[in-house]
């Protein structure tokens, strides 16, 4: 059978549909991913780059590199693979999207049941009393050589509010393993299925449909999987379940 309805079989025989994204879903908005050949890995090491330790001990150096990472998401647009989610969710057909990324195209796009398990790029908090500014604030700062940011009210260090190497999962990573529990079907989109604690969610669901350009180290028990562009490969499935 064809995969698109091998697929859209699948999703309409599931009792509950869940997604889980990652960066592959935004290269086709413009942002380059970590782990493809023209991801970030190529130019910089973002686990040092992003990560807690040197936000807290060299601030200067997160704000000159990882943060740029922050910077290059602002004014991106959702893509026709976000959209396609977006649909999915308003045909009834998918209960919520579980997202690693931080650059917030599902919430732009519409989609209503996110998990951004990783954070978002929306807003940014001070770290000594907790005080939430929009991520904004924090550019304006850093354009005018404010580096590390303070807080306006306490003085305290602003931080972005993704989940940095170093950092504790949210609590929504938690809220998101309890939808996990009664899914069976997950559609893995544009995830490379290397960064932990999310690279164990498709291990809890019976049926996995992948969409990724490289091979994932689920694709052996998937029940489809296809190595193409999710935007194309998502809208044909959207097409076909019309
Ligand atoms: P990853 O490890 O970079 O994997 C991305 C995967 O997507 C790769 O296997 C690619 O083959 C695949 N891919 C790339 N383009 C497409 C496409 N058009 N269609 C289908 N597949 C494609 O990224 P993961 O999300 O798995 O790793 C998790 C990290 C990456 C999280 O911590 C994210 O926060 C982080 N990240 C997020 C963004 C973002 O928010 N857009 C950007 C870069 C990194």
């Amino acid at each position: 059978m064809d995969r698109i309805l091998e697929a859209v079989k699948i999703l309409k025989e599931s009792k509950k549909v869940m997604a889980l994204t990652g960066a592959g879903i935004s290269t086709e908005s413009g942002i380059p991913d970590f782990r493809s050949d023209t991801g970030y890995y190529t130019k910089m090491d973002p686990m040092r780059a992003l990560s807690r330790d040197v936000l807290i001990y060299d601030p200067a150096r997160f704000y000159t590199e990882g943060y740029k990472v922050l910077e290059d998401l602002q004014g991106k647009k959702p893509n026709a693979g976000h959209i396609a989610l977006k649909d999915l969710e308003d045909l009834g057909i998918l209960k919520g999207i579980i997202t690693q990324n931080i650059d917030n195209l599902h919430y732009l796009a519409g989609s209503k049941n996110i998990y951004e398990v990783h954070g978002e790029s929306r807003s940014v908090s001070c770290m000594s009393c907790g005080k939430q500014y929009p991520f904004r604030i924090m550019e304006e700062k850093v354009k005018a050589h404010e580096v590390p940011p303070k807080c306006n009210e306490c003085g305290g260090v602003l931080r972005p509010n993704v989940v940095m190497f170093g950092d504790q999962m949210p609590d929504t990573f938690y809220d998101a393993m309890r939808e996990i529990e009664d899914t069976d079907t997950l559609l893995v989109v544009g995830s490379s299925l290397q960064v932990a604690p999310v690279n164990m969610i498709p291990r809890y669901v019976k049926n996995l449909i992948i969409i990724n350009k490289e091979t994932t180290p689920e694709d052996s028990r998937a029940a489809v999987v296809f190595h193409e562009n999710s935007g194309e490969t998502l809208g044909k499935i959207v097409e076909a379940l019309r």
